[in-house]
């Protein structure tokens, strides 16, 4: 237990070292070459609530405007429920905790130009000095550096169909379970294998939990037909857990899983057929490795003639006010 106690308060010390501005030289970094911005970095060293958002989501999973729209009106409903929003992405070589409206602006418009970030190419975007929109592996790897324990997203990625043969597992799972990161999510989208995904999380030892329902959300669709092993049904709830993963040492992340409000929900049929077919495209134009969410998700929305983007902007909104409350209650908690 002592060695726990000390492994912990050395991860401590280690965040709180990134967590200070005193350590940030001239050029804006710090000894661990990451940058926060001047509002991030008081939050976090009052204690106050942050929530870490990705960036990926910006670039390659929205078309521009809606993509910078929506980071905006994202960050807008962290702040106006007591949390301070921090996006993470790398920007000419500098992984950047909590951008300001002109690099979100700058991130919006190179789109897919901005090289999709997930942990394998942070060391090759930061060593090539590249612009890089941070996935949920690489943004759960930044936030967990500067001590930021929540996270919240769209959708995670998840292993793929056929993965069995493709080997295609998001790093997104192993990334859950070793970094921990809660992770606030409307579940998994029906373009992966649903099931294997959760057999994945347990066996990375990832606690799985929904919000308010014991089953599963489909991203679009409020369930998945699959039972989770864990429900929460407040933002309390969801810091206990956070807190008592964090205190056990037990290193892992865990998934909150929150289901799209029903009123935005997407017809499960419309959608099912849109996924078919894209992923029968996929196939016959070979799209493989990291092209294949952006391209499945591109042709889904193309497909519904709009239809599955207004759900996924009113998913991360929804997703924003949870992961914004569960932050002031676990921030409450620590204090
Ligand atoms: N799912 C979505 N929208 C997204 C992504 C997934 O509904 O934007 C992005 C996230 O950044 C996620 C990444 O981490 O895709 C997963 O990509 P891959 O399947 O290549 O691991
Ligand atoms: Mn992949």
């Amino acid at each position: 237990l002592n060695m726990v106690a000390s492994a912990h308060s050395r991860l401590a010390n280690l965040q709180r070292h990134f967590q200070t501005s005193d350590n940030v030289g001239k050029d804006g970094l710090n000894g661990g070459n990451v940058k926060i911005s001047p509002e991030v970095a008081e939050a976090l060293s009052r204690g106050d609530a942050v929530v870490a958002l990705e960036s990926t989501i910006i670039s390659h999973g929205m078309p521009y405007p809606q993509n910078l729209e929506t980071a905006k009106e994202v960050e807008a409903i962290v702040r106006n429920n007591g949390a301070v929003p921090a996006t993470i992405a790398i920007l000419d070589g500098i992984p950047c905790v909590g951008l300001t409206t002109k690099e979100l602006e700058r991130l919006a418009n190179l789109g897919t130009k901005a090289q999709k970030t997930a942990r394998r190419d942070i060391a090759y975007l930061v060593a090539s000095r590249g612009n890089g929109a941070t996935t949920d592996s690489a943004t759960m790897f930044f936030a967990s550096m500067v001590g930021i324990p929540v996270f919240v997203t769209g959708g995670i990625g998840g292993v793929h169909r056929h993965g069995e043969q493709t080997m295609d597992i998001s790093s997104d799972l192993t990334e859950l379970g070793k970094t921990p990161v809660a992770v606030i999510s409307a579940g998994i989208k029906s373009i992966l294998d649903i099931p294997r995904t959760l057999e994945y999380l347990e066996t990375q030892g990832v606690t799985v939990a929904a919000y308010k329902t014991d089953q599963f959300p489909a991203f679009f669709t409020e369930t998945s037909g699959c039972k989770v092993p864990c429900r929460v049904d407040s933002p309390e709830d969801c810091a206990r857990l956070i807190d008592a993963n964090l205190k056990l040492g037990l290193g892992t992340g865990i998934l909150i899983a929150v289901p799209i409000p029903k009123e935005h929900a997407a017809s499960g049929s419309l959608i099912e057929s849109a996924i078919q077919k894209a992923l029968q495209e996929a196939r016959d134009k070979k799209v493989t490795g990291n092209a294949e969410t952006p391209f499945l998700l591109a042709r889904v929305n193309e497909l519904t003639g709009g239809a599955s983007l207004a759900s996924n902007i009113a998913l991360v909104k929804n997703n924003a006010l949870v992961g914004a409350k569960i932050a002031v209650a676990h921030a409450r908690m620590r204090q």
